[in-house]
């Protein structure tokens, strides 16, 4: 793969989708202890299924920005050769045209049983009652990765961030790991490390270049 690109939830900020950690952000609003962790879920399952059914259903009234085509764009000019890795649960980026997409963070859309593991299509508004198509019982929750869960797809991940020629990383904070290293990684591999976000993250000293601005100016200008 010759570009990986990292995105967050900065990528999506401008098509409506909330960030985490800017000062209007989700985590100023809920508790990631409650929200985003097992034990939250195990606590409060319904306060839990209330914050990503709210989530869902920005998400599937929201389109994807400038900045999604952009790199949709830039896939179907360089076909095989570009990857987006991104922490986002949204579908913005498959929504606009990309199709290497591994979303390390799970996804909004999917409901995953935790009795049997079986993923299928979510519902807009999740119920706890709701029943496992595989195994008919009621033990489903959101299919994305919360604190002290291990991320998806990480073996493929590392090799192609290993193994690229760019990295980039659009919209992240770089305040989560194992996301947050792998700029680090992708540099001492010997990639040439962009970063494209609104202001100075935690990480902006492993890239080589950096452009801040918002997504939708600074990734089109980035990949035309
Ligand atoms: C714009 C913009 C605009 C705004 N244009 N830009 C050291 C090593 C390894 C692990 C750890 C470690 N230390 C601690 C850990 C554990 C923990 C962790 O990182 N904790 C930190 C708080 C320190 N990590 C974990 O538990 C992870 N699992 C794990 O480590 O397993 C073991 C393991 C180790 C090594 C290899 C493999 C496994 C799991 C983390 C799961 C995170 N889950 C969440 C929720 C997902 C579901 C959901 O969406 O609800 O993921 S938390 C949340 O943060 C979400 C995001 O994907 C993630 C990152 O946030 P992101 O995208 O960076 O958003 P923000 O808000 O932080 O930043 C937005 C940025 O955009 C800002 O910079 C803005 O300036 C910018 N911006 N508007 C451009 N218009």
């Amino acid at each position: 793969m010759r570009i990986v690109i990292l995105t967050g939830a900065g990528i999506s900020a401008e098509s409506g989708l909330g960030t985490f950690r800017d000062k209007d952000g989700l985590w100023t609003r809920y508790d990631l202890n409650d929200a985003a962790t097992p034990e939250g879920f195990a606590r409060n399952p319904q306060l839990v299924t209330d914050f990503y059914n709210a989530r869902r259903a920005n998400c599937a009234a929201a389109d994807p920005n400038a900045a999604h085509h952009a790199l949709a764009r830039l896939e179907a000019a360089l076909p095989g050769e570009v990857m987006i890795v991104t922490q986002n649960v949204d579908d913005l980026h498959q929504r606009a045209g990309s199709q290497a997409v591994i979303p390390m963070h799970g996804a909004l859309m999917s409901a995953l049983c935790t009795g049997c593991g079986h993923r299928w299509p979510a519902p807009v508004a999740m119920a706890l009652s709701d029943l496992c198509p595989a195994c008919g019982k009621a033990r489903t929750r959101p299919d994305v990765v919360w604190f002290g869960e291990i991320p998806y797809h990480m073996d493929a991940i590392v090799d192609a961030v290993t193994d690229c020629e760019i990295f980039a990383a659009i919209g992240t904070s770089g305040q989560v790991y194992p996301a947050a290293g792998l700029a680090a990684e992708a540099r001492r591999a010997g990639a040439q490390c962009v970063e494209l976000n609104l202001e100075r993250s935690e990480i902006s000293r492993a890239f080589h270049e950096r452009h801040f601005g918002p997504a939708t100016l600074v990734v089109p200008a980035w990949v035309d």
